[in-house]
């Protein structure tokens, strides 16, 4: 970073602290069913506050952690994490939240609960502009991006834990700073990479994962529907919503493909993950277009994801949500009357 925009985070990392300053008890709550990003960012944030402020701080999530390397990088780097729904939320005096924004589809929040504190880097909400300290950056690659330029502009030593966190952080939001990437995602990738442990960075990228895993690969090949450069495939009763998003990362490297959809069941919703190809093919939007008044949904230009609610209904109807989502798809995608083929017979 030059001496400029030091500077500018500088001041903005003062603001921080200072909306954050006399709080003893400060929540710091990811989004839900976490991701790396929003695991490092917390992780860092919270140190960084206890450090500067003498603040105790706890980490919240709801939902699961269900990648295998998620769980990897919790026990490896020691990140500490409560479930949100076992706290009393009275007793803290702030609270913060990282890499998501309130009331989009990666976030269930409790509806009486007032945020200090909003960081994150995806399309701004009109609503986090009435939070106290708000810094979305949406052209940046992660969030754990605009962590690490706190803590740059801060100047003192990272713990190699947190540099490992914040680097993997970044490195999975942008696929290995190849996808939307910004050049300070790069001067942070850089910046921590000397800073951070090699070998469990390692441990976690590639974690052992159970046989359940390789049944959900199974089921989402066997199901793949081709449309003309559109893979869609529908993989059932899921273990964890994370599937969905791990799935359509691999379909999506068809060659020929532009966009890839993958829905899968898991408690009361259909979890739907959708990601393209094409620069000129904005995720987010056509989530929105596909899942419409269904359930939430968002995301940014190559990957995003929605929840379509479940009732009672029976598994006919719940086939023809599924159907009605292709259908969707298909007309979003100029592909009406183009004929389905198994992706792999
Ligand atoms: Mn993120």
């Amino acid at each position: 970073m030059n001496r400029r925009k030091t500077l500018a985070i500088g001041r903005k990392v003062a603001k921080l602290f200072k909306v954050l300053s006399g709080k003893e008890r400060i929540l710091i709550i990811s989004h839900d069913n976490p991701d790396p990003d929003t695991l490092a960012s917390a992780f860092a944030l919270r140190d960084l506050v206890m450090r500067k402020l003498g603040a105790d701080s706890i980490i919240a999530f709801s939902g699961i952690i269900g990648r295998a390397e998620n769980r990897a990088m919790i026990k490896h780097l020691g990140i500490p994490l409560k479930r949100l729904e076992e706290l009393d939320l009275s007793k803290f005096d702030a609270t913060v939240l990282v890499d998501s924004q309130p009331h989009t589809g990666k976030l269930d929040l409790p509806e009486d609960i007032k945020l200090d504190v909003v960081i994150d880097h995806h399309p701004l909400h009109r609503e986090s502009r009435r939070v106290e300290f708000h810094d979305i950056q949406s052209r940046i690659g992660a969030t754990s991006t605009i962590i690490t330029q706190y803590l740059m502009a801060e100047g003192t030593e990272i713990d190699s834990r947190i540099a490992t966190a914040l680097l993997y952080g970044i490195k999975s939001d942008t696929r290995d700073l190849g996808r939307e990437t910004s050049k300070y995602d790069v001067e942070a990738y850089l910046y921590l990479y000397p800073r951070a442990n090699l070998r469990l960075l390692s441990k976690i990228e590639y974690a052992e994962v159970p046989v359940e895993y390789f049944r959900v690969y199974e089921q989402a090949i066997d199901s793949a529907l081709t449309f003309d450069g559109v893979v869609v495939s529908f993989i059932g009763k899921i273990d964890n919503p994370d599937m969905v998003a791990e799935m359509a990362d691999m379909l999506i490297r068809l060659e020929g493909t532009r966009c890839a959809l993958v829905g899968g069941h898991f408690e009361d919703g259909i979890y739907v993950s959708v990601r393209t190809k094409n620069s000129d093919l904005n995720a987010g939007k056509l989530v929105q277009r596909v899942i419409g008044k269904l359930g939430p949904s968002g995301g940014h230009g190559s990957m995003s994801a929605g929840r379509v609610k479940l009732g009672s209904q029976s598994d006919k109807e719940k086939e023809s949500l599924e159907k009605t989502i292709i259908r969707r798809l298909k007309r979003a995608m100029k592909l009406k009357g183009v004929r389905a083929r198994k992706l792999v017979e």
